[in-house]
């Protein structure tokens, strides 16, 4: 009997947890919805892309990645690679900028991994990740256009490059 009255309570508990839940889970949903109504005006959610490089090839495991303008982007970087060190570089211009930034990273050298002193067309980047190692990076989408991603590690660039689309 004794056990019975413990059992009613904990039914009793758990209801009212669950009765709870669901309230609290219907007042999310209905924000969450308002949020995307406005989301033409709003920023758009945060998101996180993973990319690695490929294999032993000098090039990344994703020739194209698709962002929203504003868009705070964590980008998680695996070098797959089991003897190359690699880079992710984000470069705002064309081949000619990127030309410019892995000519100039070169000259600059490891310890600065391999990353020109004059940044100002670079909108992200990592440092050199080691063989089987790991960078996650956060920054932020720029205005709407086609960007180039290239690793400085020398002689990768121009093999290693991919294309960032903001939309
Ligand atoms: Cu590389």
């Amino acid at each position: 009997m004794k056990l019975n009255m413990r059992m009613l309570a904990l039914v009793l508990v758990l209801g009212i947890g669950l009765l709870l839940t669901a309230c609290g889970g219907g007042g999310g949903g209905a924000q969450t919805g308002g949020g995307q109504t406005g989301g033409a005006t709003g920023a758009p959610e945060p998101v996180t892309i993973q990319i690695g490089s490929d294999g032993e090839n000098l090039a990344f495991d994703k020739k194209e990645l698709t962002v929203k303008t504003g868009q705070q982007v964590t980008l998680e970087f695996k070098n797959n690679s089991v003897a190359q060190q690699h880079n992710w570089v984000l470069v705002k211009g064309g081949e000619s900028a990127a030309t410019q930034i892995a000519n100039d990273g070169l000259v600059a050298g490891l310890e600065k991994d391999y990353l020109p002193e004059d940044q100002s067309n670079i909108i992200a980047h990592t440092g050199v990740v080691e063989p089987q190692a790991s960078a996650s990076i956060t920054f932020t989408a720029p205005a709407a256009g086609t960007y180039l991603y290239i690793c400085t590690v020398p002689g990768h660039y121009p093999l290693m490059q991919g294309t960032l689309i903001v939309q």
